[in-house]
């Protein structure tokens, strides 16, 4: 292709991208993600992965592009900004008894499907010139934000999201994989973040502590969609925390100035049917009352540990002992039910929401009802021993 041919047909993508809602679109060589690679060894070595598959699991391949599509030639990356969250949520379940648990604004709107019909769209204009090209989005096959970052898009900032001096954070990034050689000037724009460290001191559970390297097993994002139990030590800090975590964007100030373009309503994800969510607010005792096939209904687009309900359970269970009312009968009757779980995730984590809420008179008569006889694991024996401090509530 002659160099004319190529810069009218990265004109072509750049209209199609800006058409379809899309927010940024930078063209990067398909040449190997080594800082990407040494970072992810470097993660792995130290356990700072906590056991995360993702891009994690083999490293050779998410961060040698070439090996998505053969004769690949060039990477088309995309930025969609989505809706910061809004803290105060006026619409959202606030005087839920059980406590309103709040979902990361990545999900409270369908960022993620705009983006895909936006490459979709890059596609047919490659394909129509006669191109090979295949979209790769939140895909374990490549590195999104180091994608992103050698496009130009923006720098990694000290939280490691891909940060913009137009668009701030809040963008969700995908690309496309194609044969056609586009330029692909080096636009790597220099950090940003100067002397600011908002983002490190921001984060509730010290996971940023070493500036652009994310400990996830101390991050919130990660510990929400992790099988097992959840720490301890990180139940108080999750708040009322029920599905990811955005306290490293919030403060970020690139994120006061950034522009994001108001695209109407928050997309119904299909929460609001059974009313136990609304905006990114989630009623987390309606949520502990539904059975399992509403709550995969309700919430199954989300990513939930080996698809068990047991696991968004046992997070509404430490929302609800940090932010429920420990005097409503509606929380005492879903402590009791959740007490008496066949699931000992659930029985473990009620015991220590009960026990948080100075409930502790129910996790006895659970007990003197057979709570722990079905403990395979041991998970309710080791709730029941280790202390819980009460919390405080006003009044
Ligand atoms: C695994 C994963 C996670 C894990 C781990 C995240 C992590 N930091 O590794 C968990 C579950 C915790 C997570 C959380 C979130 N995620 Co996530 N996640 C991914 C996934 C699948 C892979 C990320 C990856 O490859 N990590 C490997 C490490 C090595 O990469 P890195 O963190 O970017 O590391 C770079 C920096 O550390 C930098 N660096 C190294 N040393 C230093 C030193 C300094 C000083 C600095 C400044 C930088 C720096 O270089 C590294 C390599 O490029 C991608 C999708 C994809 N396929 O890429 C989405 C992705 C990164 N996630 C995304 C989002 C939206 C989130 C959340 C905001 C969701 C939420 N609200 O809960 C949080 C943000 C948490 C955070 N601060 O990162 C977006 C980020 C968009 C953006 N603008 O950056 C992505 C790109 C998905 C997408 N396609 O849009 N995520
Ligand atoms: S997502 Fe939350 S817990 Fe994870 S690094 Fe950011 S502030 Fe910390
Ligand atoms: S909060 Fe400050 S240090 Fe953190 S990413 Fe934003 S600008 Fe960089």
């Amino acid at each position: 292709m002659t160099a004319g041919a190529s810069r009218m047909l990265l004109e072509q993508i750049q209209h199609a991208a800006t058409s379809a809602g899309l927010d940024a679109v930078g063209v990067t060589n398909t040449a190997p993600f080594t800082q990407a690679r040494r970072a992810i060894d470097e993660r792995k070595a130290a356990g700072l992965h906590a056991g995360m598959w993702f891009t994690y699991g083999r490293p050779e391949r998410s961060t040698t592009p070439a090996n998505i599509l053969t004769g690949a030639r060039s990477i088309v990356v995309c930025a969609r900004n989505y809706e910061p969250p809004n803290p105060h949520t006026p619409e959202g379940p606030a005087s839920a008894a059980g406590g309103s648990g709040t979902v990361a604004a990545y999900v409270a709107s369908d960022a993620y499907g705009a983006l895909r019909a936006g490459l979709e769209r890059i596609c047919e204009v490659l394909q129509r010139s006669g191109f090979e090209a295949v979209t790769v989005c939140d895909d374990n096959r490549l590195v999104d934000r180091a994608a992103a970052a050698r496009a130009g898009l923006g720098w990694l900032g000290r939280n490691t999201m891909l940060l913009s001096r137009e668009l701030g954070s809040w963008t969700v990034l995908g690309s496309v994989v194609t044969t056609a050689e586009l330029p692909a000037p080096d636009q790597a724009q220099s950090d940003g973040c100067g002397t600011c460290r908002r983002c490190q001191t921001a984060c509730p559970t010290g996971a940023l502590d070493t500036a652009g390297v994310l400990d996830a097993n101390r991050c919130l994002a990660w510990l929400v969609q992790a099988p097992g139990v959840f720490p301890p030590e990180h139940r108080i800090a999750l708040g009322d925390r029920l599905y990811g975590c955005d306290d490293c964007q919030t403060v970020c100030p690139f994120n006061d100035t950034a522009v994001t373009p108001a695209r109407g309503q928050p997309v119904d994800l299909g929460l609001r049917s059974n009313g136990a969510a609304r905006g990114n607010s989630v009623d987390v005792a309606e949520l502990l009352r539904m059975t399992d096939d509403d709550l995969m209904a309700a919430f199954g687009h989300w990513y939930i540990p080996r698809r068990r309900p047991e696991y968004l359970r046992r997070n509404a269970l430490v929302v609800l002992g940090n932010v429920g009312d420990p005097d409503s009968p509606a929380v005492e009757e879903i402590l009791r039910r959740s007490l008496s779980s066949a699931s000992d995730v659930v029985a473990a984590h009620a015991v220590w929401a009960a026990r948080r809420l100075g409930r502790d008179e129910l996790v006895a008569e659970a007990q003197s009802a057979g709570l722990g006889n079905h403990d395979p694991d041991g998970l309710v024996a080791a709730e029941l021993a280790i202390p819980v401090p009460r919390r405080q509530t006003a009044g």
